[in-house]
This record gives structure tokens, C-alpha cells and sequence, in this order.
């Protein structure tokens, strides 16, 4: 029979690959997307005569619960929130309600709507913030850094308090950071391939930067989402790391993206005190070793390759 899939978030760079995954699969695909004065479907554009969209928001309980109820969801992948760690300094309270108190809204919804459903919850390698043990792996203690890492534990305990409490098939995947060509703009990878492309071009002269000795264990979206099904595929719900187990700093990346138009980064890059943070998480690095064993994962796509990849599609664009 055919599997029913309700993602939240399925505009966003998760969603839009999570999506083809699941219709690749067979499976019939329900997007919950909020209202906008211009709804801007920039990345399932191409999806969109293939999936069901429904009207809702995750401040909205009851958009939630008809959203459960019209699409009599098999999996439930939450990837919705307000994900933009530096803004949510500026929203906080706006980010604790979506990507902390929506996780539970969620959950209510398929507790009572279809409690036999299985749950996915993005979580995020930002609730290990300053970090307590390196690598990071299932069992390493929280010390999130903004109001963003907060939410995240909010709603990271709310899906396993959820599944203690009731027998649900819930599940949190604590992904580290995952990027490609439909990531959002404002995001480092993101910006800088956007950058270079505009310099290389003669749009622009130079790009300014926050902290550039940031680190971060970056892998491809792409991969990632497969991680997200193969989580609700086990027998038992368990909460799995997800990424890479290598570390780069932003300069790295710099350099890379720069280099890959035949440019050198330090000609172009200055230093911007409006894209630092209040605080910092300096050293993120995954241990996907359970990721590996129990769902058999791996990531494909190495860090060069992702940033050429990155790059190459904006040279196109
Ligand atoms: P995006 O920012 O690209 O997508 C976020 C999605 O959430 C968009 O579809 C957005 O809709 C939607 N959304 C925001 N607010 C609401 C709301 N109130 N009600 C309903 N929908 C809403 O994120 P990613 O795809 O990169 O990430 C997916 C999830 O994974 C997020 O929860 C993120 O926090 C988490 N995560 C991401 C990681 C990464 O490296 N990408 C790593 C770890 C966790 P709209 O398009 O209308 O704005
Ligand atoms: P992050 O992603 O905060 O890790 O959250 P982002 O790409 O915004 O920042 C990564 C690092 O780069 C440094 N940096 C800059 N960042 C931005 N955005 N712009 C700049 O100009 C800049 N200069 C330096 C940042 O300080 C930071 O250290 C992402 C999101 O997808 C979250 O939703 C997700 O949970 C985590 O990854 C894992």
C-alpha cells in the first residue's frame, strides 16, 4: 500500500530533498506550508504537481491537527522552524514558539490524530553548542549558545519525553550542519558561494564576513535527508548523530570556493562586525559511528566537493 509522508517545512532546503526521496519511493507527499503574502517555492517548484500542499503553521495548533488528520500521515518528518541561528538573537521568543513549542504542538497533533504515525524531529548539533566532549556524539551533554540551540533542546527532549510518555515512534536526528545549492541565502556556505560567483562576475568587489575561524562539520543536504527516512525505517525509534566526523573552518571554505575561479580569497574577504555573533560554538564534530552501524549511513559527498558543487551552480545561475 502506499505510504503517507506529512513534512513540515518542505520549502526549505530539507524538505525539497527529503521530498523527492519519499516520491522516488512511492510514497503520496503532504507539504505543510505557511501563508505568505508571496509564497515563495523556489525549491520544490519542480515538486509541486506531485505532492498535496495544505495551508498551516506551527504556531497554529489547530492547522496542525487537520493537517494530521487530512493527510492520515504513515511518517511525520517535522522539519519546520525558524532556523537562522544569528536572527533568532534578534526573535527570540518567535523561535522558542516555533522551533521549540511547535516540536510539541506536533507531537500533540499525532498523539491524537495518528498516534500509530512515526515522528522525525530535526534536531540540531547547535544544542551542543559549547561543547563538552569532542567529538559529539548520542549521549554527549547539551550546552546550547543562543535562543536557537534552546528551542532545539526544547524540542529535542519534547520528542523524547513523547515517546517515553506515550509509546510513540518518535525519533530526533541531531544533524550537524548540511548545505547545497538551495540553501538559504543568508547562511555561510550559502553566501559565500553567492559571493564569489558576484566577485568572479564583476557584480561585486569585495564580501564581508563574520567570525571566519568558525568551525563546522559540513556535509550535503542530500545525504542527510536519507539518514531522516532510514530513522523511521527501524524497528525501535532511537535518536542518531548525523554528520560527516571531519571539521573545517570557514576560512577552508573560503579558500576553497575562492580558489575554485581562480581568485584568492584574502584579495576579496573583509571583516564585518555585523555578521558576528553575541556568542560563538567554535569546534563542532560529529561521531556518526551509530549512524553508521544500525542505519548503515553514510555521507557521499566529500567537503571539496560540496563547495565546488555550491559554487558551480551559482556561476550558472
Ligand atoms: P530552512 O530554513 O531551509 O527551512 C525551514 C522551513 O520551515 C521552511 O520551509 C519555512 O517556511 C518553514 N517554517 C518556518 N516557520 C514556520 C512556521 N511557523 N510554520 C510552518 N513552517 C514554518 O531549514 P533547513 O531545510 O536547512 O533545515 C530543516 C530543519 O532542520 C530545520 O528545523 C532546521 O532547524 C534543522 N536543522 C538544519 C540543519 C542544517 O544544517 N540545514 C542542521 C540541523 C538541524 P518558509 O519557506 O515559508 O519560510
Ligand atoms: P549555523 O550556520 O549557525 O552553524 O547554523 P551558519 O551558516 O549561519 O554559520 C556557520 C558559521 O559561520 C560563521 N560565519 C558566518 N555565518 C553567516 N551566516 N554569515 C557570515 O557572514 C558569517 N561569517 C562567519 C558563523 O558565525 C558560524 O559560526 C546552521 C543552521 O542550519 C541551523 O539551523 C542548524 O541547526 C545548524 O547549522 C547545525
Amino acid at each position: 500500500m502506499t505510504k503517507s509522508a506529512l513534512i513540515t517545512g518542505i520549502t526549505g532546503q530539507d524538505g525539497s530533498y527529503l521530498t523527492e526521496v519519499l516520491l522516488e519511493k512511492g510514497y503520496t507527499v503532504h507539504g505543510l506550508v505557511q501563508r505568505s503574502a508571496n509564497y515563495q517555492y523556489e525549491n520544490i517548484e519542480h515538486l509541486l504537481p506531485d505532492i498535496h500542499v495544505i495551508t498551516g503553521d506551527l504556531a497554529d495548533f489547530s492547522s496542525l491537527v487537520r493537517a494530521v488528520k487530512q493527510s492520515a500521515p504513515d511518517e511525520i518528518y517535522n522539519l519546520a522552524a525558524q532556523s537562522f541561528v544569528k536572527a533568532s538573537w534578534d526573535i527570540p521568543e518567535l523561535t522558542g514558539d516555533i522551533t521549540g513549542v511547535g516540536v510539541c504542538r506536533m507531537l500533540e497533533a499525532m498523539h491524537l490524530e495518528a498516534p500509530e504515525a512515526r515522528f522525525y524531529q530535526a534536531s540540531s548539533s547547535e544544542m551542543f553548542g559549547k561543547v563538552l566532549e569532542t567529538p559529539q556524539n548520542e549521549n554527549t551533554p547539551f550546552y546550547p549558545r543562543s535562543p536557537y540551540g534552546v528551542s532545539k533542546a526544547y524540542g529535542h527532549y519534547a520528542t523524547v519525553n513523547y515517546r517515553e510518555s506515550f509509546n510513540l515512534y518518535a525519533c530526533s536526528g541531531i544533524l550537524f550542519n548540511h548545505e547545497s545549492p538551495r540553501r538559504g541565502r543568508e547562511f555561510v556556505t550559502r553566501k559565500i558561494a553567492i559571493g564569489v560567483s558576484r566577485i568572479k562576475k564583476g557584480l561585486d568587489t569585495q564580501l564581508k564576513m563574520g567570525n571566519i575561524d568558525a568551525k563546522r562539520d559540513w556535509g550535503f543536504a542530500g545525504d542527510y535527508v536519507v539518514a531522516m527516512w532510514k530513522m523511521l525505517q527501524q524497528e525501535t525509534p532511537e535518536d542518531f548523530v548525523v554528520g560527516t566526523g571531519e571539521t573545517h573552518s570557514v576560512k577552508e571554505f573560503l579558500e576553497l570556493a575562492f580558489g575554485h575561479v581562480g581568485l584568492n580569497w584574502q584579495d576579496y574577504v573583509v571583516e564585518d562586525s555585523e555578521f558576528m555573533r553575541p556568542t560563538e560554538v567554535d569546534l563542532l564534530l560529529s561521531d556518526p559511528s551509530k549512524a553508521k552501524e544500525k542505519l548503515d549511513w553514510t555521507p557521499k559527498v566529500s567537503f571539496p566537493d560540496l563547495v565546488a558543487m555550491m559554487v558551480d551552480s551559482e556561476m550558472k545561475a
